[in-house]
């Protein structure tokens, strides 16, 4: 069996590189610069059809949904550490936080980068813009009271703080971070001194 991640720093291959360390699997991690239209030639789309980062390739075969990935990695190569399964009590929180990573924030954080960061300034939309601001404070709005009490997500850490971690991330490097009140800034923080954080900012381009 062979494993290999085509990671792409700054972007969502980043949940899947903090799995694999915090798991410590033998996957090679093949480091590319994130050059957008690079994913769309077709070396890359033979890889992932959808032109997206990340690609991760157990025996030749892709899978590409970085949240999929990282359950997939513990459940089938970690014994399940760092997830959760049916007969655990905190099952429910487990699995509603991996979504709420990517499907609940991804979109409106997605959004945000593009009407804040990514597109030319001439083709934002204002009226988008305060939409993705306002839906993305109110998922923030929702971690927040779940932190309160908390370290992580679950009583201690777990792929569903990989899978919000990233989003924070996200928030953070288009220069949204001041949408976190201090408890979520403080959590994001928690996760950036981890070991397995810091080898994965590590990563540069060969
Ligand atoms: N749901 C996918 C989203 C993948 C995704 O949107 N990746 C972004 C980078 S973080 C990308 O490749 N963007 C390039 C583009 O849209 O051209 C996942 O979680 O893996």
């Amino acid at each position: 069996m062979t494993m290999k991640l085509i990671h792409f720093p700054m972007t969502r291959s980043i949940r899947v590189a903090w799995a694999i360390y915090e798991l410590g699997l033998d996957v090679e991690i093949e480091t590319r610069p994130f050059e957008r239209e690079k994913l769309k030639e077709p070396e890359y789309l033979a890889l992932n059809p959808v032109g997206k980062t990340p690609v991760f390739l157990e025996d030749g075969k892709p899978m590409l949904e970085s949240v999929a990935i990282i359950e997939y990695l513990s459940n089938k190569y970690a014994d399940g550490r760092l997830s959760r399964g049916p007969k655990d009590s905190d099952y429910a929180d487990y699995l509603q936080f991996m979504e709420f990573g990517e499907a609940g924030m991804g979109a409106y954080i997605g959004m945000l980068a593009g009407q804040t960061a990514i597109l030319p300034k001439e083709q934002r939309i204002e009226a988008m813009k305060i939409w993705s601001q306002n839906e993305t404070k109110n998922c923030l709005n929702f971690l927040e009271k779940h932190l309160t009490d908390r370290e992580y997500l679950l009583d201690e850490f777990s792929l569903a703080d990989i899978s919000v971690g990233y989003a924070l991330f996200l928030i953070k490097i288009t220069r949204n971070g001041e949408l976190m009140d201090d408890a979520t800034k403080a959590y994001f923080e928690r996760l950036t001194a981890r070991d397995a954080w810091k080898k994965v900012s590590a990563l540069e381009p060969a």
